[in-house]
């Protein structure tokens, strides 16, 4: 699958890792917008949002549940971190291979512009 995360997944593209499940990758993303910014990917191929099935609940959970365990252990739960996922072009998504940011590091600013 020419798919960059897989890539990451199956391990043929490097990636700096910092927590894995048999259902979940999550790793240092290369263009950081934060001090901490890393990718909490599902290790099934979901293109975006849009493809996501009652049937990927409990994968989506997976997700969130990272979130908390990744920022547990990096100690920036209790300073405070942004989860974001990208759809489509409007959106910003640029990797077609579901994902959520995790920012963190720094007061983030507004969001919404
Ligand atoms: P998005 O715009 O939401 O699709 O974000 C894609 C992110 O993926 C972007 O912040 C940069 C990151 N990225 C792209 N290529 C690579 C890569 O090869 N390795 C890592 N670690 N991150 C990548």
């Amino acid at each position: 699958m020419d798919c960059l995360f897989c890539k990451i997944i199956n391990g043929s593209i490097p990636s700096d890792k910092v927590y894995e499940t048999d259902t979940v990758l999550a790793f240092r993303d290369i263009q950081p917008a934060a001090p901490v910014h890393i990718l909490i990917i599902p290790k099934k191929h979901i293109a975006t949002m849009n493809d996501v099935t009652e049937q990927d609940g409990a994968i989506v959970a997976d997700l969130f549940t990272a979130a908390r365990h990744i920022a547990a252990e990096l100690g920036i739960a209790d300073a405070g971190y942004r989860l974001i996922n990208n759809v489509n072009n409007d959106g910003g998504q640029v990797v077609y291979h579901l994902h959520v940011h995790l920012l963190a590091g720094k007061k983030l600013g507004g969001l919404l512009s």
